[in-house]
Parts: C-alpha cells; sequence; structure tokens
C-alpha cells in the first residue's frame, strides 16, 4: 500500500535533573558538593533512505520519543544521556510543523540526517553553583524538556518527467515500454493507484526519471475518480509529458481531453500549468484519423509541438526519450528552476 501523508509526534528527552550531594567520606569533614549534572535528553533525527518508497510504517507507529536524560548523582557522578532516536523516511518526505505551517526539512537525497527535536539539557547539580561565598549550595537545577511538536510528512515523489492524462491513456505501458517499471497495465481505467518511478536510460550512460501518476478526470480537484491528490507528485517533476490517446479506446474529443486535464492541474496549482509539457498522441497503431488531426492542429495552432508514440510497436518511442532528456537539460542550461525548490 502506498501512503504519502502521515502525521506524527514527536518529542526529544526530557533532560535529567541536576543533584544535590554533599561528599562524605571518612577524616575529611564538611566535603563540598558533590551532586552531578542530568544527563542530556535524547534527540530525535529524521534520516532519509531510498529503501523506503511509502510512509506508511506511520500508519502504524505514530509517536517518537528520545530516551530520557538521566539524573544526576553524588560524587559528582553526570547522568547518562538519553538515547538519541533515528526516524527512517523515504526520499522525496518533506518534514511539516503542524502548528505552524513552516517547513522543517526537505529530504531531496538518500542519507541525509536532520535534528528535527533536541533534547532538553541536563539540570547542573549543586557542584555547579559552588562559589567562594556559597560553598554548600544546596541547589540544583530541573533538567530542561526535550522539544515536542506534531509534525506532517508528505512524500512527493523527486522525478524529472511526470506522466499526466486521461485513466486508459496508456501511461503505465509507457513507461514500461522505456523503463524497467512493471506497473500494472489494464484495459480499465484507474488501474494505477499509487505513482510509480521508472528509471529511462540512454546509451551514453545519460537517465531520466519518470514517474507514472494515477490518471486524472475532470472534477479530480473536487476528488472525482481518484481526485488530484496525486498531483504533489508532479509538482516537483521539472517537465511534464502529456498522453492523449487517439485511438479508437481514447475520448471522443481528444483536444477537450487535454484541456480538461489542463484545467485539474492549474485547479490544483496554477504553477503546474507553468511548467514545460510535451503532447503526446498516444497508442498510434490504432489511431482514428480525425482524432489525431484534431490533436494535430490544436498543437499546430498553439505552437507546441506534438509527439506521437506507440508503447507496443516502439514507434516515436526513442524520439519521445530523447525529447525528455533534451527538454530537461534546456531547462538546466537556461538555469531556471523549473522544478521548484529541488
Ligand atoms: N493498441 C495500443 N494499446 C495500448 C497502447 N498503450 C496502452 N495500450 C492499452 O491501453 C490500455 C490502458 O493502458 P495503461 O497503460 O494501463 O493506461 P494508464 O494510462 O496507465 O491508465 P490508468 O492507470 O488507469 O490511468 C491497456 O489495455 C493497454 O494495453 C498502445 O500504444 N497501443
Ligand atoms: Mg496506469
Amino acid at each position: 500500500m502506498f501512503v504519502d501523508r502521515a502525521k506524527i509526534f514527536i518529542k526529544a528527552g526530557n533532560g535529567g535533573d541536576g543533584c544535590v550531594a554533599f561528599r562524605r567520606e571518612k577524616y575529611v569533614p564538611r566535603g563540598g558538593p558533590s551532586g552531578g549534572d542530568g544527563g542530556k535528553g535524547g534527540d530525535v533525527y529524521f534520516r532519509s533512505s531510498s529503501h523506503l518508497n511509502t510512509l506508511l510504517p506511520f500508519r502504524f507507529k505514530q509517536h517518537f520519543k528520545g530516551g530520557r536524560g538521566g539524573h544526576g548523582s553524588g560524587k559528582n557522578r553526570h547522568g547518562k544521556n538519553g538515547q538519541d532516536v533515528f526516524v527512517e523516511a523515504p526520499v522525496g518526505t518533506q518534514v511539516v510543523n503542524d502548528g505552524t505551517g513552516e517547513l522543517l526539512f526537505d529530504f531531496t537525497e538518500p542519507g541525509c540526517v536532520e535534528l528535527i527535536a533536541r533534547g532538553g539539557k541536563g539540570g547542573r547539580g549543586n557542584a555547579a553553583f559552588a562559589t567562594p561565598t556559597n560553598q554548600a549550595p544546596r541547589i540544583a537545577q530541573e533538567g530542561k524538556s526535550g522539544d515536542e511538536l506534531w509534525v506532517v510528512l508528505e512524500l512527493k515523489v523527486l522525478a524529472d518527467v511526470g506522466l499526466v492524462g486521461y485513466p486508459n491513456a496508456g501511461k503505465s505501458t509507457l513507461i514500461s515500454a522505456i523503463s524497467a517499471a512493471r506497473p500494472k497495465i489494464a484495459d480499465y481505467p484507474f488501474t494505477t493507484l499509487s505513482p510509480h518511478l521508472g528509471v529511462v536510460t540512454f546509451d551514453d550512460h545519460g537517465s531520466v526519471v519518470v514517474a507514472d501518476i494515477p490518471g486524472l478526470i475532470e472534477g479530480a480537484h473536487s476528488g472525482t475518480g481518484l481526485g488530484d491528490q496525486f498531483l504533489r507528485h508532479v509538482e516537483r517533476c521539472k517537465v511534464l509529458v502529456h498522453l492523449v490517446d487517439v485511438s479508437g479506446l481514447g475520448p471522443d474529443d481528444p483536444v477537450g481531453a487535454i484541456k480538461a486535464i489542463n484545467k485539474e492541474l492549474s485547479l490544483y496549482d496554477r504553477e503546474l500549468l507553468g511548467k514545460k509539457q510535451l503532447i503526446v498522441a498516444s497508442k498510434l497503431d490504432s489511431f482514428v484519423s480525425e482524432r489525431l488531426t484534431a490533436v494535430e492542429q490544436f498543437c499546430l495552432k498553439q505552437g507546441l509541438r506534438l509527439w506521437k508514440v506507440s508503447a507496443v510497436t516502439g514507434e516515436g518511442l526513442q524520439e519521445l526519450k530523447w525529447a525528455m532528456r533534451n527538454t530537461l537539460e534546456d531547462l538546466i542550461s537556461e538555469g531556471g528552476n523549473p522544478g521548484g525548490d529541488v
């Protein structure tokens, strides 16, 4: 099961209390203060891992607590520091403070470690309060509380290219034809229920990461079909590949379908429409000529180039692969930052 949102409670450990104690030793009258400091509370860190691809584990465990610092004790013994806790999250996870909405961290690479909640400092024992005028202090500090907060985790897959289009447009078939990804393919709508990533490789060892996004339909923004929740995964794609089925099984009005998807994109977030789009007519092996012509006319009018492919015969796939790569490279060399914050 794919889960891309979770809310969890994080509590770093409290610091241990300082201790009030005095040295007692044979033949040493009035030994000085010897209360040790409390240990520091354990911190809570997040660590990104490329081995995870869902936030599902957070359905089962929602509370993460750093260890408590041990109390200080006599003979100047320092309390033990509380154990630090590392929470593993998939690459692409954003950690947001639920109370303030502040983005605490965005894990865009594997192996990043970030402190999210700091453990409380240990209190100082009375030995630390001794001064020339007060050589036998009877005070010690309490340990400080560790940070505690609710955080929302949002997983947004990190891909260069996002495939969008109506259900059955052939998105999953396309990704399985150009990469090693093997999502489920079937002739009913909403076969794909969660985003899948595929890596498209090139002979010169270049590569492009493509995300297969579940199908969208008109009204997705108000929850129709699978809704638009998966669009958060295209937020960070730099290029969108917009598939439209021009075969007999596709929509009667393919241009209307393109416009409907674009409308859903803009209703979700206007910025999505600003992303570079490659329009692709799919299922070219069984195209219906009025439908293909309508899409060609539309692209001509809009000044857009149209790619035509068949994932079944392989026609046009090389050109499309290179178009994805060249478009990405152009965006990078233009120095733009089309993927938002990545
Ligand atoms: N003839 C032909 N059929 C295709 C082609 N690509 C996909 N199909 C068929 O179209 C149907 C839908 O393909 P999918 O790849 O599952 O479509 P999808 O866009 O991923 O659909 P959802 O996951 O439901 O959004 C399947 O029956 C495929 O076999 C193609 O190039 N030619
Ligand atoms: Mg699919």
